[in-house]
């Protein structure tokens, strides 16, 4: 019993100094380029070098590769590079406009939004840029693509019916439900960590809200249930709770919501507007933006709140950033 009490101190005091990455976009360098650092602060790194706008990065699954979108070729491509910024290549290689980059949970293939049939689709890819499939065939404008954390799922955003909603399907586009059917906007769909569920922003309640659907019953929850502005919702690596910013007295905070009791805590309580939050893959961080220095920076807190640190060490981008997943054990190599 003692030496299993050691291991699990160990493991949590390992587990406190294991710096968690953080991709993020920045412009000091007077165009955007991506840096990442420690979420204490440390290792502060530029990954990308090229005057043209580098944004979005999205890490692998296996925390090896980060996917951007960059303009340095004459129209939006998507890239991949390697976590230290090396061997940057461009994966979509079309004169369309190509982003929003979504890794599938096993690594192998990515989708994207991609206007190369002259509106917007969603395609699939080979982490290779190979075998390019068009998933969505949408009449009209299709885009952030999402995929579900078994990979059995893609979500993304259509104006099919003029009105936006989310459609759920399989990567290969077959099985499309749209599991919003609402004469008001939805949109920036997120799968729950076991997938049954789905968070997204609507204004259906006549303010902009963040709600929760039940991919089987396509039962609908108000979760913000206010009159403000309530947006990026993001779930807690263990699914019981959300954090999104809000605007309780005119300024956005990060809130957090705890889905089976319906409390929701203020972690910011910041005179100045705090947005973006997200989660840290062990759950013990959420990292998020704040202009409470003048101008826009990277913060991560505990996720109780305490411990705010400001960590991108310079203006940033106003994009979420990312943290590098944790890999998964037992997990197959790419
Ligand atoms: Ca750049
Ligand atoms: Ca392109
Ligand atoms: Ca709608
Ligand atoms: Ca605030």
């Amino acid at each position: 019993m003692l030496s299993l009490a050691i291991l699990c101190w160990l493991s949590t005091a390992v587990a406190q100094q294991t710096p968690r990455p953080l991709a993020f976009v920045t412009v000091r360098d007077g165009d955007a380029e991506i840096y990442v650092v420690n979420d204490d602060g440390t290792g502060l790194k530029r990954l990308t070098r090229n005057p043209a706008e580098d944004t979005h990065p999205t890490w692998s699954p296996d925390g090896k590769t980060i996917a951007f979108i960059s303009d340095r070729d004459g129209n939006d491509e998507i890239y991949l590079m390697n976590a230290d910024g090396s061997g940057q290549r461009n994966l979509t290689r079309n004169p369309a406009s190509d982003g929003y980059p979504c890794w599938s949970p096993d690594g192998r293939h990515i989708a994207f939004a991609s206007d190369r049939e002259g509106k917007s689709d969603i395609y699939v890819c080979r982490s290779d840029g190979t075998e390019v499939t068009n998933v969505s065939h949408s009449q009209i404008w299709a885009s952030y693509p999402t995929w579900s954390p078994a990979g059995d799922r893609l979500a993304y955003v259509t104006d099919i019916d003029g009105n936006q909603e989310v459609f759920v399907c399989a990567p290969d586009g077959s099985q499309g439900v749209n599991v919003t059917r609402n004469p008001a906007w939805d949109g920036d769909p997120a799968f729950s960590p076991d997938g049954r569920k789905l968070v997204f922003k609507s204004h259906r309640a006549g303010n902009v809200g963040v709600f929760v659907v039940d991919l089987a019953t396509l039962a609908v929850t108000n979760v913000s249930k206010n009159n403000v502005w309530n947006e990026e919702a993001d779930w807690s690596p263990d699914g019981t709770k959300l954090a999104y910013a809000s605007s309780p007295a005119g300024n956005r905070e990060i809130v957090v919501a705890d889905l089976a009791s319906g409390a929701k805590t203020n972690l910011t309580n910041n005179p100045d507007g705090d947005w973006a939050p997200r989660w840290s893959p062990d759950g013990q961080r959420i990292c998020f933006l704040s202009d409470r220095d003048g101008e826009v920076r990277l913060y991560v807190m505990s996720a109780d709140g305490s411990g705010v640190r400001e960590v991108s060490g310079g203006a940033v981008l106003d994009e979420a950033a990312s943290w590098r997943p944790l890999p998964r054990p037992g997990a197959r190599p790419q």
